[in-house]
């Protein structure tokens, strides 16, 4: 039977020429570096036979936060090599964040900047981690000096489309991040269609300046050029200037809508900047139907806005291709092909067209289930398999599907997901604080901006920059409130539920 690990459904991908280059670095130390297509097939040999002969059990997770690097992604295409499971992590999350993740994902590797290794490690040992590797964005750290003395030929071990690759955390609406268990299946699926879908060309070079450690730049952006064998440009860190710069020597973009938002405050966004591209991706936020317009009044390219997320990696996209349709702002276009889309109202009847509801979905890109909570992942799916979205939208009469808003309590700023419940947790927890509430309210650059209400306990007086200060140390900066009032209580309704309406209405202006 064939081997369906992901790394080899990749790795068939590469050009025949090995000795091209396959990535350049365009910040970053010692930029510009190239990696050939040999370079990531030896470095990835390595580090998977490294992991190898430590003799892990089968299904380990290898838990990874190191900042964004060519190496990181070596890193994560060897775990798939050797068959184990690769879970990333955000470096914004601090200890405690990470603390919870190591606890409940028992990885039995951690790899992790050399500047964190102190407090990571002693985290990742108290849960029973038997390695810890360092990883700098220098190319520095325990992990590629170990891997140095490993042979460079690798048979990528053999997987099947059941077996897991990934788990990405995704934070949950009762505070507590979820586990969502990617396939190999899952993941080498998706990426075929969306390289139908979208067109690859043998000649695409993507501009790859997103984060690695969620779906949008590990795999929707990773493995579109890996499994086309497209060239990368790569960003550790997005700059608006420095990657329109490199537009003129590119084809593909993708961002989230910030990234958009950014760049359209740029002069040298032209048309003339843009010639040389052939297609702008969107997603994991609601683009703005302004920044969809702006954008082709500036470049005269259309965004392609596509929407999916952690569970089920991508879901629908505007078409790529002007003989399926046009791309419709405000839209996330039609289901992928073998994708499964329905809308169905609380009872859980279909809703005509136009009618608003539950998105529900359906295919081989869906995960199977959320790591050890088996009563989370049964709630989530309905009685004949599908898996409930959380997001709330309708189909047009086209065919296209648009999202109207969330049934889920939650706030994504800046293509970064925050859950209130789990922020309102951390407040809550603050020495004088009786309660809180946590809000998303528009923001021009990150589309949802996190505001904290806050209620002090009787008698107690609290210091709102103090607050913050004390956020700063406890969670992911991302997730740190904006801005945070003090007020004597919060709007309730005859139930006595707190009306967050009421409070995104009032402070809707906020951030104007
Ligand atoms: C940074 N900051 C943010 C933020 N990012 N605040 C709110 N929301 C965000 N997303 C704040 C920091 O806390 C810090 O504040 C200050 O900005 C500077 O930090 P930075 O790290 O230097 O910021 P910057 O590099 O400008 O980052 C902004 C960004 C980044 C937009 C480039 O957030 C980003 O890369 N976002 C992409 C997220 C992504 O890849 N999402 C895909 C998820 S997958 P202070 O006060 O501490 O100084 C998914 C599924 C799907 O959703 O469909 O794709
Ligand atoms: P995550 O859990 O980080 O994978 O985020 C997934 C969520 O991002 C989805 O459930 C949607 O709410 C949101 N999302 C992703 N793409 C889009 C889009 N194009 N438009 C609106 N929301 C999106």
């Amino acid at each position: 039977m064939d081997n369906q690990n992901l790394f080899a459904t990749l790795r068939a991908g590469f050009p025949t020429d090995l000795d091209a280059v396959a990535i350049e670095t365009a910040d970053g130390p010692g930029a510009p570096l190239h990696y050939t297509w040999r370079d990531l097939d030896r470095a990835t040999a390595m580090i998977a036979n490294l992991l190898e002969g430590l003799a892990l059990p089968a299904g380990s997770r290898v838990a990874v936060q190191t900042e964004k690097s060519v190496e990181a992604l070596m890193l994560y295409l060897a775990v798939l090599r050797a068959g184990h499971v690769f879970l990333p992590l955000n470096t914004a999350y601090q200890s405690a964040e990470i603390e919870y993740f190591i606890g409940n994902a028992e990885p039995a590797v951690v790899v992790c900047s050399p500047k964190n290794f102190a407090w990571v490690s002693r985290i990742a040992f108290s849960a029973g981690t038997d390695h810890v590797f360092t990883l700098g964005d220098d190319r520095s750290g325990s992990l590629l000096e170990r891997a140095a003395h490993c042979s460079d030929r690798h048979t990528p071990a053999v997987r099947q489309a059941g077996d897991l690759a990934a788990i990405l955390y995704t934070s949950g609406t009762t505070g507590r991040s979820k586990g969502a268990m990617l396939s190999h299946g899952n993941l080498a699926s998706n990426a075929q269609v969306l390289q139908r879908y979208w067109g690859w060309r043998p000649d695409d070079v993507l501009v790859h300046a997103l984060p690695i450690f969620h779906v949008h730049g590990l795999f929707v952006a990773s493995h579109g050029a890996l499994l086309n064998g497209s060239r990368m440009i790569w960003f550790s860190k997005f700059d608006p200037k420095a990657a329109i710069g490199r537009f003129a020597e590119a084809t593909v973009f993708m961002g989230v809508p910030t990234l958009y938002v950014r760049m359209l405050a740029e002069a040298a966004l032209t048309p003339a900047a843009c010639a040389h591209m052939r297609l702008f991706i969107s997603g994991s936020a609601p683009l703005l139907t302004e920044t969809f317009n702006d954008w082709r009044a500036r470049t005269g390219h259309t965004i392609l806005e596509r929407y999916g997320m952690s569970e089920t990696v991508m879901l629908t996209s505007n078409p790529c291709d002007a003989a399926q349709g046009e791309r419709r702002g405000g839209t996330v276009g039609f289901p992928l092909p073998g994708v499964g889309v329905r809308v169905r109202d609380d009872q859980g009847r279909d809703c005509a067209t136009g009618e608003i509801g539950g998105i529900e979905v359906t295919g081989p890109n869906v995960f199977s289930g959320y790591w050890r909570m088996p009563e989370k992942t049964k709630e989530e799916f309905t009685a004949d398999g599908w898996f409930k979205t959380g997001d709330v939208g309708r189909f047009d009469a086209g065919g296209y599907v648009t999202i109207v808003g969330r049934s889920k309590d939650l706030i994504i700023s800046g293509g970064y997901n925050v859950y209130p419940a789990e922020i309102e947790g951390v407040i809550n927890d603050l020495p004088g604080v009786a309660e809180s509430a946590v809000i998303g309210v528009p923001h021009p650059d990150f589309g949802e901006g996190v505001v904290a209400v806050v209620v002090p306990k009787p008698g107690a007086s609290l210091d709102g920059a103090a607050i913050v200060a004390d956020l700063k140390s406890r969670i992911a900066n991302f997730k740190v409130p904006k801005h945070l009032f003090v007020v004597p209580d919060l709007p309730r309704n005859a139930m006595g539920k707190v009306q967050k309406n009421l409070l995104r209405d009032q402070h809707k202006g906020l951030f104007a």
